[in-house]
């Protein structure tokens, strides 16, 4: 089966297509000719998958899924949250976000956080969603290079390294998206 993919972001192609391989032929927007900008404009992660995802069917009318994915922190009320791409404003690095973070946490001891993925999926024109969430907590400082957004100074649960110290086989077990895109295997095995 395919799905199109409906994200610009190339990590998360890589990502996705590591978990669903087995399952699915993941296809990106290059790939049907999309290089619209894909408007995420709601208040939830939920809101934008789903926008994310309704934008692709009603213009190709494919099969289709996408991933909203915000970084939750505790002692920040949730922020960035669903604001997680433009933290640091429009047109910002990954780098200028995890700068703004690291100032927002100065000599803040409560370091709890959390990375959220929700996926939305349309098949045949019906939407299903998936929610994939890990704990961790924001480090002071960048450990590593792999991964990318805020991945060098998040320190999932019960574990030593960053996301961005890990390889991405390892990350995927344990990831917010990789858990997500395991419940959307589990609904594709079931109602295909
Ligand atoms: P699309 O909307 O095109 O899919 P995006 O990068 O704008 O790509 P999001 O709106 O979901 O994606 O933004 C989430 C931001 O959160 C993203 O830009 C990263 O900075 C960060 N992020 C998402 N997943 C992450 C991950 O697995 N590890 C670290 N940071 C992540």
């Amino acid at each position: 089966m395919k799905l199109i993919f409906a994200t610009h972001n190339k990590h998360k192609v890589e990502e996705i297509n590591q978990v669903l391989q087995s399952v699915v032929q993941v296809m990106s927007l290059d790939a049907i000719g999309c290089f619209d900008e894909i408007p995420e404009t709601q208040a939830t992660i939920e809101g934008n998958a789903s926008q994310k995802s309704h934008f692709i069917y009603d213009k190709y009318h494919v099969d289709c899924f996408a991933d909203d994915t915000g970084l939750e922190v505790f002692a920040l009320d949730g922020a960035p949250g669903v604001y997680s791409a433009r933290y640091a404003g429009e047109g910002c690095t990954f780098d200028d976000n995890i700068k703004k973070l690291l100032a927002a946490m100065q000599g803040i001891e409560n370091r709890e956080a959390r990375f959220r993925t929700v996926i939305s999926l349309i098949l045949e024109g019906k939407e299903y969603q998936f929610e994939g969430v890990v704990e961790g907590t924001i480090l002071t400082e960048e450990r590593g290079v792999e991964g990318f957004g805020y991945d060098p100074v998040f320190l999932p649960k019960g574990y030593d390294k960053t996301f961005a110290e890990m390889p991405l086989s390892l990350k995927n077990t344990i990831s917010h998206r990789g858990l997500a895109a395991e419940k959307l295997i589990v609904f594709l095995k079931t109602h295909l």
